[in-house]
């Protein structure tokens, strides 16, 4: 294998990140479905895609590399969420983290002199900067919007799924 014990180590975390966030989506779509946010739950549905994309190509490229992509495990993933607003706190948050493990990647791959890696997961650096934006803006519309009035709600449903819509 061309990658480094570290870096291997870290991108099939990596993929586990991923394919986690996949998963958390996918919780949150359910929720949303199940609560009435039809169109905001449309666009978790496609970032849970997203992140699947985002898990296969950190796969595929250890593999590429020559070393060994390990299938991750599913963990429990949070179901329930107290109100509209908490489901994109949490968004938020897990997007911090993911773009945290990213910046670990980069970090390391400095340090062992591994620019293809490093290159290869800058594609990741601008991909978080955009969800964290989204994530962002989504939340700041429960500062315009009350969400525990039923026309808030249906506005907020609206609104929050068109962020998705124009990127
Ligand atoms: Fe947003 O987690 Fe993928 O990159």
């Amino acid at each position: 294998t061309s990658l480094q014990e570290g870096i291997e180590k870290l991108l099939n975390l990596q993929s586990k990140i991923e394919s986690d966030a996949s998963a958390k989506y996918l919780a949150m779509a359910s929720w949303l479905d199940r609560n009435g946010f039809e169109n905001t739950a449309g666009y978790m549905y496609d970032q849970a895609e997203e992140e699947r994309s985002h898990f296969l190509k950190v796969f595929k490229y250890i593999t590429d590399m020559g070393g060994i992509a390990i299938t991750p495990t599913v963990n429990e993933v949070q179901q329930e969420f107290t109100s509209f607003k908490e489901v994109f706190e949490i968004a938020l948050q897990n997007e911090i983290a993911v773009t945290h493990a990213v910046n670990k990647i980069i970090a390391k791959c400095r340090l062992e002199n591994d620019y293809a890696t490093e290159e290869f997961m800058m594609w990741y650096v601008r991909e978080q900067r955009e969800e964290e934006i989204n994530a962002r803006r989504a939340l700041e519309f429960f500062e315009l919007i009350d969400e525990n009035t039923a026309a808030g709600k249906f506005e907020l449903d609206k609104q929050i799924a068109k962020i998705g819509a124009t990127e």
